[in-house]
């Protein structure tokens, strides 16, 4: 077994250092060496110990990879409890971030100091879990119920601040965990001050409980680990801590089993994997200290707002004087909302409302930066002269970079003479908020400038998917795809609204509806017109929804769309279905009910076929890298792992049997993806394409 425990006696007390990089997960190993390590300092007669980890944080939770494999002890509970139930006077430093089991390690300590920057909390229901190892017990035993619930249902992270003064931490001390502890840990002994083990601690006083609990539930949308997570803190206050406890435990174990714990776990390691690329090994990353952009519009000022606030001095190019004074109002914007949010002050504010943004009309002003992200309006030929201009102005290797949604990387590459420079970078709207990146690789991108997308990914706060070229890339092309799935649902007699409700109730933010009218009708309105000339013309294209833009309604921007737009909660358009009524008379369809679960299975099937073809064309590289789009870029609810993961746990073969059942009237949409079909036949899942990598 690895070494990750060190013990040694100072005085009279034992110092216990945990060093299991990279964040001191709470292994096997860990998990022995701490026990190993409070028999021994009993032994020698230690009056105190002091528990403090090396590296970059205290332990951030229990080792999420021990998940699923057969359990070793001593468990989790029963460290705390060993540290808890020990006549030692028991202090933890915390640095970094203590984190689930991290934190309850040092719940089952005495007192606990802290480093000013160290944050604190339960994150267990973040990954469909909850509190294991007695933070349900504990927490409201020492904050009170409400506030334990705040904390553990949100999973939130608690600044040290506020975890002194929730009374999570007894104090802070700026300096290094050894010796700020050890300090601490001798005036503990020098004022003999009193063990204090949280169990012993009066039960909390209870809150409605039941309230609490359908609050929870409605905030997650459907996700069950932070109601369970109230159902334990219940216990806390109803039975006794050892009846508490093994209550925990119950629904710990209970949560383990579930498809929300298994999908949340893959999210949380694909948002991790995503970015790691045989491609990218050993290859270095372009320098990047100032980014141009082009185009100062909701998209534009929201990619500059992002690289400011990572740091990047920023150089944006408008056509007109009045357009940039517009797009140096959309960004202040921007910026003074982060203000508001506390994340920056006044002379920070200044500064990048200031020096490091520069706003220009003049292509000359982009000749020395290092990367430049042009995101003008969505037009082949618009595109080019743009490129065409920035390989005439631009220094030799820097980055030249599209946010296009939906066009063809290689053509606009092709307008310069230095493919290798061009790459994609797709943003989100608002681009300051929404966490993911496409990073489109052309056939002729150099490795060291999709390195250098990813390190700009990284250091704007994204998730960076790679995507390969093709019309809507990963997540548009998809969309296209389920979005179609609905749109002859709705000529075939489901309502819009309808279907809005089946995926809000799926655990969508939004319905597909509502997403069009809040994108803007325009957009589909566009798409339409642009894929037109080339259609089969077996497609099935409903075209009610253009009479609206016809007149002027394009979705929420315009106060009417699918929606009408006004004070309070937007209501049913009823213009839609006259609209679509009349469509449908117009092709002769004669309407039919559709039952909410055949919405769900033709939607979600439609999206997952798509999402089969793009992994097997090789858009995107494995399936995690289509379900951290869907989880970060398409509001796809993240308890549910994204379409694939999803499809995984639904089960392939249910999903082509559905297909081929929908393929009987309408063939030409419902073509089984040829890695679908692959995969059922060998008996395989998405998943262990994830693994091949
Ligand atoms: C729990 O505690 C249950 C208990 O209540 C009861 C048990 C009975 N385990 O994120 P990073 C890896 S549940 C294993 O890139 P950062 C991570 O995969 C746990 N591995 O760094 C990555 O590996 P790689 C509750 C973990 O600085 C590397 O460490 N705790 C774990 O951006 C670096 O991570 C949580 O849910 C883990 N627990 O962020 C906290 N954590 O390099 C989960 C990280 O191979 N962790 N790794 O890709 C986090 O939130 C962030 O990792 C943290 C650091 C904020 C700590």
């Amino acid at each position: 077994m690895e070494y990750v425990i060190s013990f040694t006696l100072e005085d009279n007390i034992a110092v216990i250092a945990i060093d299991s990089p990279p964040v001191n997960a709470l292994g096997l190993a860990v998990r022995r060496g701490l026990v190993d390590a409070i028999t021994r300092a009993e032994k020698d007669g230690a009056k105190a110990a002091l528990i403090y980890a090396e590296g970059r944080t205290f332990p951030a939770g229990a080792d999420i990879r021990e998940f699923g494999k057969a359990p070793q002890p001593p468990s989790l509970p029963d460290v705390c409890a060993r540290i808890e139930e020990s006549d030692l006077l028991v202090v933890v430093a915390i640095h970094g971030t203590a984190l689930g089991g991290g934190l309850e390690v040092a719940l089952g300590a005495d007192y606990r100091i802290a480093a000013p920057g160290s944050r604190v909390g339960l994150p267990e229901v973040l990954i469909g879990l909850l509190p294991g190892a007695g933070g349900t017990q504990r927490l409201p035993r020492l904050i009170g119920v409400e506030k334990a619930i705040g904390v553990i249902t949100s999973g939130r992270q608690v600044g040290a601040a506020e975890a002194l003064e929730l009374g999570i931490i007894d104090r802070i001390e700026d300096g290094k965990p050894r010796e700020t502890g050890l300090a601490y840990v001798r005036e503990m002994l020098a004022q003999d001050a009193p063990r204090r083990p949280i169990r012993a601690m009066q039960a909390p006083a209870p809150v409605d409980f039941d309230a609490a609990y359908d609050a929870a539930l409605k905030k997650a949308r459907g996700q069950i680990s932070p109601p369970y997570a109230v159902r334990g803190i219940q216990a806390a206050c109803e039975l006794g801590f050892d009846d508490g406890m093994a209550r925990e435990r119950a629904l710990f174990r209970e949560l383990m089993e579930t498809d929300q714990r298994a999908a949340l776990i893959h999210a949380f390691f694909g948002e991790r994997a995503v970015s790691n690329l045989p491609e990218l090994k050993g290859v270095a990353p372009r320098p990047v200290a100032n980014v141009g952009i082009i185009g100062g519009g909701t998209m534009g000022a929201g990619i500059a707002t992002a690289a400011l606030l990572a740091g990047l001095d920023v150089v944006l190019l408008e056509m007109t004087v009045d357009a940039a004074a517009a797009a140096k109002a959309r960004i202040v914007k921007n910026i003074s909302g982060a203000q508001k949010r506390g994340k920056i002050d006044q002379a920070h504010f200044d500064h990048l409302t200031g020096t490091a943004l520069k706003l220009s009309t003049d292509y000359d002003a982009l000749a020395q930066v290092d990367l430049v992200i042009e995101a003008v309006f969505e037009n082949m030929s618009v595109k080019k002269q743009v490129f065409a201009r920035l390989d005439a102005v631009c220094k030799p290797g820097a980055v030249l970079a599209t946010n296009t949604s939906y066009l063809d990387v290689n053509e606009i590459a092709a307008a310069t003479s230095r493919p290798e420079d061009v790459i994609g970078l797709h943003f989100f709207s608002p681009a300051h908020v929404m966490k993911l990146l496409e990073v489109v690789v052309a056939d002729r991108t150099a490795a060291d400038v999709v390195a250098t997308g990813f390190a700009l990914g990284k250091r704007l706060g994204k998730v960076s998917v790679r995507a390969g070229v093709c019309d809507g890339f990963i997540g548009n092309r998809i969309l296209l795809a389920y979005r179609t799935a609905a749109d002859h649902m709705v000529l075939d007699g489901a309502s819009p609204f309808q279907i809005d409700r089946v995926m809000r109730a799926f655990g969508f933010a939004m319905g597909p509806f509502q997403v069009g009218d809040l994108a803007g009708l325009d957009i589909g309105w566009a798409t339409r017109k642009r894929l037109a000339p080339t259609r089969d013309p077996r497609e099935r294209v409903p075209t009610y929804v253009d009479k609206l833009c016809e007149q002027g309604h394009l979705g929420q921007k315009t106060g009417l769309g699918y929606y009408i737009y006004g004070d309070g909660v937007p209501k049913e358009n009823p213009e839609v279905l006259a609209l679509i009524e009349a469509e449908r008379k117009a092709l002769g369809i004669t309407p039919r009910d559709f039952s909410d679960e055949e919405i769900l299975r033709r939607y979600m099937c439609a999206m997952v076929n798509e999402s089969a073809r793009v992994v097997g064309e090789g858009i995107a590289r494995r399936p995690l890298d289509v379900d951290m789009v869907f989880l970060t870029g398409y509001g796809f609810p993240r308890y549910r792992g994204g379409p694939m993961k999803w499809a995984d746990m639904d089960g392939l073969a249910r999903i082509l049997d559905d297909i081929n059942t929908f393929a009987k009237a309408d063939p030409y949409f419902w073509q089984p993806a040829p890695l679908l079909a692959d995969l059922v036949t060998e008996g395989k899942a998405f998943d262990d394409l994830n693994k091949e990598t």
